[in-house]
């Protein structure tokens, strides 16, 4: 057996983080001691096949082609801790078998992306290969959708569509929260980190989601006709509403002012019972079909399950549907 080694990564992203590593060969390589064995490999900007597994000769990371394999690395750890630690869930299909990441796909590539069939993660170097898309929310974003597909396996179009994208913008910050991280504080901001548009913005914005000038505020009949990119923002919106409730409010030193329909004052019950109920619906209640109302309803009766049908919590859940106009 190989020894689980403790190795130390300068990566993009997140500052100096500590990374789980094997002793193999002539010195170490990113496979996880731990966590499945969750291995790290370099594309070298092509565009199929594994990669090459990363190796150094020794267990300090991040020259070169290696911080953006140092942040995917990390990234998988984090993800893989959160969903253990928070939601009891061991691996993205609760079997506890790793998935792994290719790193420098492509060439200018700006995405990143869960693939189910190779069961890995796959990211970018983005414009100009400048900025890798490999910051935590990403990734914990694109190894949800792993989740999602392994749980509720929502459609990827119409109303159920913004419902997995936004279960990734939910657990990609929950897992940013969670990691607690000095360099990269927890924020309702999806891709704060990667300059995605150039101009240092946010992809997404979880308290009021229309400032990304595509995402709605609030459910609307036509909702299910946008990309899912956009549909996502109302579900996105309530969990924020959920977590911190209505109003303005500053987080990490970030500062929200997050509007409700028709002015509905929602008190925010906090992140980890939002995720929690979140989890519990998708897990138990969530189908492939599943839409703004009956997410309503799945996370009301997840809510129940948690914390009774006469809780603050669940008059929380409910207020925070109506603030997004799902009644
Ligand atoms: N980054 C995109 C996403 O996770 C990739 C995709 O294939 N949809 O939504
Ligand atoms: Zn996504
Ligand atoms: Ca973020």
């Amino acid at each position: 057996r190989e020894a689980i080694e403790t190795g130390s990564g300068t990566s993009t992203y997140s500052g100096t983080v500590q990374l789980s590593t094997t002793k193999g060969g002539d010195g170490y390589q990113l496979q996880d001691g731990e966590r499945g064995g969750h291995k790290t490999y370099n594309l070298s900007q092509g565009t199929d096949g594994t990669g090459t597994l990363f190796t150094n000769p020794t267990d300090t990371w991040g020259d070169g082609d290696q911080k953006a394999a140092v942040d995917a690395h990390y990234g998988a750890a984090v993800t893989w801790d959160f969903y253990k630690n928070v939601l009891g869930r061991t691996g993205i299909k609760n079997d506890g078998v790793a998935a792994y990441s290719r790193v420098h796909y492509g060439d200018g590539y700006v995405n990143a992306f869960w693939d189910d069939e190779c069961f890995c993660m796959t990211y970018g170097d983005g414009e100009g290969n400048k900025n890798p898309l490999t910051s935590l929310d990403v990734a914990a974003h694109e190894m949800s959708h792993g989740v999602t597909s392994a749980t509720a396996g929502l459609n990827y179009s119409g109303e159920s569509g913004g419902l997995n994208e936004a279960t990734s913008d939910i657990f990609g910050t929950a897992a940013e929260f969670y990691a607690n991280n000095a360099t990269d504080k927890g924020d309702y901001l999806i891709g704060e980190q990667i300059n995605i548009n150039g101009d240092g913005t946010p992809l997404r914005y979880m308290d009021k989601p229309s400032k990304d000038g595509g995402s709605k505020d609030y459910w609307s009949s036509s909702l299910g006709r946008l990309d899912v990119h956009y549909s996502s923002g109302p579900a996105n919106h309530f969990f924020y509403l959920l977590s911190e409730g209505s109003g303005a409010k500053t987080v990490n030193g970030v500062s929200y002012d997050s509007p409700t329909y028709n002015n509905v004052k929602v008190t925010g019950i906090g992140r980890d019972k939002a995720t929690k109920i979140w989890y519990k619906a998708l897990t138990t209640y969530f189908t492939s079909t599943t839409n703004y109302k009956a997410a309503r309803t799945g996370t009301l009766k997840a809510t129940a399950d948690l914390y009774g049908s006469t809780s603050a919590e669940y008059k929380a859940v409910a207020a925070a549907w109506t603030g997004i106009n799902v009644k």
